[in-house]
């Protein structure tokens, strides 16, 4: 009877713990939904790109990334280009992805692209990609964008906030991160308009740290924006 007890004690525990904390819906990103440049590669080839974010307190599971996809006016359109969404671990969690470990993806293709007006602003049209579910730690980074294929040396995929700084973009010539990081900012200053869609568990004596993300990282190539 006393093991009985014991038991459904531990049971109401349990019951008590995983109601001190809630699942909420949350999008990371850097942006402010508009985009003033657009960079890519020189050359027809592949292009890695993507933004860090962090785990919050609670841990954060990834369940689809978002991708608003530029473009150069006059130029072979990048809509309907091979596009793999992809999300890295970042295993020595020092925010480089120079040892970015692929831990989901999705084949697809670029879609909604827009069409650059540079200098002035375009409001970017997000293309939503539904990648296999994938959980962080709270703490660790990870890294959301994916791998395109450009036809064409004029074309631009990545469309970039210019007001944005959280220093939190990279890129990479060929699939993944093997051939070397470029931070964004080497190229042109501001973020990616990538974002990552999910799932955090948020203990609620530690709610507010949901919005504590992005470090500062440290870090040329073919890149060229538009101008
Ligand atoms: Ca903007
Ligand atoms: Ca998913
Ligand atoms: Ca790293």
């Amino acid at each position: 009877m006393k093991n009985i007890c014991s038991v459904v004690a531990l049971a109401a525990t349990l019951t008590a713990l995983a109601t001190a904390s809630t699942a909420n819906a949350v999008t990371f990103s850097f942006d402010d939904g508009t985009f003033e440049d657009v960079v890519g590669l020189t050359s027809p080839g592949t292009l890695t790109f993507v933004n860090r974010f962090t785990a919050p307190a609670g841990g954060f599971s990834v369940e689809s990334i978002s991708v608003a996809f530029g473009d150069v006016s006059g130029q072979p359109t990048i809509n309907g280009a091979p596009f793999t969404a992809a999300l890295y671990g970042d295993p020595n969690n020092d925010g480089s992805p120079a040892d970015a470990v692929l831990v989901s993806s999705l084949v697809s293709t670029a879609q909604n692209v827009q069409t650059s007006t540079f200098p002035s602003s375009v409001t970017g049209v997000f293309a939503t990609y539904d990648i296999p579910d994938f959980a962080f730690t709270p703490g660790q980074n990870f890294f959301v964008g994916g791998v395109i294929t450009q036809s064409s040396g004029s074309q631009r995929p990545g469309s970039v906030d210019t007001s944005a700084t959280d220093s939190a973009s990279f890129a990479a010539v060929g699939s993944g991160f093997g051939a070397g990081v470029t931070p964004l900012n080497d190229v042109v200053t501001g973020d990616w308009l990538i974002r990552a869609n999910g799932v955090a568990v948020v203990p609620e004596a530690n709610a507010g740290l949901l919005a504590a993300f992005a470090l500062p990282a440290v870090g040329f190539i073919a890149f060229r924006r538009r101008k």
